[in-house]
């Protein structure tokens, strides 16, 4: 008699059962209209991002756990609990609803005008029109306070000038959320430039979007740039209420606390996946399955996933809860799940042998993926040292 993975974990006591009823039918969708071409895409290095946001608009997955304007109002749990399904197809998939939902729409429900949120949210919630996050620069990732874009005055109007680089979805984008900094003076630096955010329709005569070509991580998923070249922008483009690095760094907050539940359906797809061919694939007469170098990869494995499905399942109960996660919080969550996601992902490729290095396989198309994911939303290191930052209280990014 076999139990799977969450069987033996006992996921029915971790999460609430309508919480995941809710994962099941995100699944199933997903069964229907996704993982059969998820491989193909993936060696295509595209994804039919259009359709796939419309149809998981329709799903009710996309800014799902904000208030009103047409999202669902969900909690941290159940969003988190999409983001495991999504990413057990592949974090290309979860980077879409991500930035759509914790990216661009969480910027403007959260530091937006009431004309920028009812133009906006509503269709982006069904999918109907595409959002991307601007922060990234060419010369500035993890340090954003750099960040080299400007927005000027001309009049009432503003004007941007400036790269962004690495942006997922840029391309095929009807709206960008773009950081910039003004010539207003920085209370805390006393010098000028305040980061500010603005809602850039991606047609604006004077915006590019190159795509990011030759990818060998997140290949389902369409990365360009951003090419800001004069580009004039009423005053109301403006996001009203966030002033300073606060702004984007509460909606990386939003998206990282959505990696840390993703990155453990791209493990248990992996766990999974490696069950199913060990148990057929014969070898000197038997199952792979019968020989303990495989269990020993597949117990270790696991162990491993039951660490991090808690470990999400603790952040996303703190996020629900009425003091919220803290950064740090989301930063341990990150640092943790993705590393360890990656390892499991990477150990059971092996056990595929030869047919583990194709696109019938799972496992290592995730190792790759995690990768990227390992690196966006805060590399590794960034949280390794917000976490040293919060232990010790020394700040060691910088001098
Ligand atoms: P620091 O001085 O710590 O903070 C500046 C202000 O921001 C506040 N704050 C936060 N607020 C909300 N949520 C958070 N997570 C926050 N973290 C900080 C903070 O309270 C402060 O507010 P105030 O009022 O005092 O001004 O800032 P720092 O300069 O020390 O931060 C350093 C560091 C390195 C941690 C930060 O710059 C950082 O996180 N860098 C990494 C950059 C990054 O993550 N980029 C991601 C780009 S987007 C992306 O990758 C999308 S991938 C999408 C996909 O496809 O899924
Ligand atoms: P760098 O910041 O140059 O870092 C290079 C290396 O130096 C890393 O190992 C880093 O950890 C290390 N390092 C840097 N500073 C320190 C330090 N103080 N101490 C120790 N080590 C340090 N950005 C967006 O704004 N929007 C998006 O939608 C988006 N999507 C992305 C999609 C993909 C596929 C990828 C690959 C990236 C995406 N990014 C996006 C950009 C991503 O957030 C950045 O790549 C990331 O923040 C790191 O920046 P960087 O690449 O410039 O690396």
């Amino acid at each position: 008699k076999t139990q799977t993975p969450d069987q033996i974990l006992q996921v029915d006591e971790i999460f609430e059962k309508e919480d995941l009823e809710w994962a099941g039918v995100v699944r199933s969708w997903l069964d229907e209209h996704v993982r059969d071409s998820i491989g193909d895409w993936y060696l295509d290095g595209t994804i039919p991002a259009r359709e796939l946001a419309e149809g998981l608009g329709e799903l009710g997955v996309l800014g799902m756990h904000l208030e009103g304007y047409e999202c669902a109002g969900s909690t941290a749990t159940q969003y988190g609990l999409a983001c495991r399904e999504l990413e057990a197809v592949d974090s290309g998939l979860r980077s879409l609803v991500s930035v759509q939902g914790s990216l661009a729409m969480f910027s403007i429900h959260h530091w937006g005008s009431e004309e920028q949120k009812q133009e906006w949210l509503p269709r982006m919630a069904a999918g109907k029109a595409i959002g991307c996050f601007g922060l990234t620069e060419p010369d500035v990732g993890s340090d954003p306070a750099g960040m080299k874009t400007r927005a000027t005055k001309d009049g009432s109007d503003w004007i941007l000038n400036g790269a962004k680089m690495w942006i997922t979805n840029s391309p095929v984008s009807d709206v960008m959320v773009v950081w910039a900094k003004t010539d207003e003076v920085n209370e805390k630096t006393g010098e000028k430039g305040v980061v500010r955010g603005f809602v850039v329709p991606s047609d604006t005569p004077g915006v590019e979007t190159p795509e990011v070509q030759r990818k060998l991580s997140l290949r389902a998923s369409i990365t360009g740039e951003i090419v800001l070249d004069n580009v004039r922008l009423p005053e109301s483009a403006m996001l009203p209420k966030a002033s300073g690095l606060k702004g984007p760094l509460s909606a990386l907050s939003e998206a990282r606390y959505g990696i840390v539940f993703g990155v453990t359906g791209a493990a248990r797809d992996s766990l999974e996946e490696a069950l199913r061919y060990t148990d057929t694939r014969i070898q000197f007469d038997r199952p792979l399955s019968s020989f303990q170098i495989s269990q020993q990869k597949l117990a270790k494995a696991f162990g491993q996933y039951s660490a991090i499905t808690l470990t999400a399942a603790h952040i996303g109960r703190l996020k629900d809860s009425p003091a919220g996660v803290r950064p740090e919080q989301i930063s341990l969550g990150k640092m943790v799940n993705v590393d360890t996601a990656m390892n499991i992902a990477r150990d059971l490729r092996a056990l595929f042998g030869g047919s583990g290095i194709t696109s019938e396989y799972s496992p290592l198309r995730h190792a790759i993926n995690l990768e990227t994911v390992l690196t966006y939303e805060g590399t590794h290191e960034v949280h390794q040292l917000t976490l040293g930052r919060a232990m010790t209280g020394i700040n060691a990014f910088a001098n």
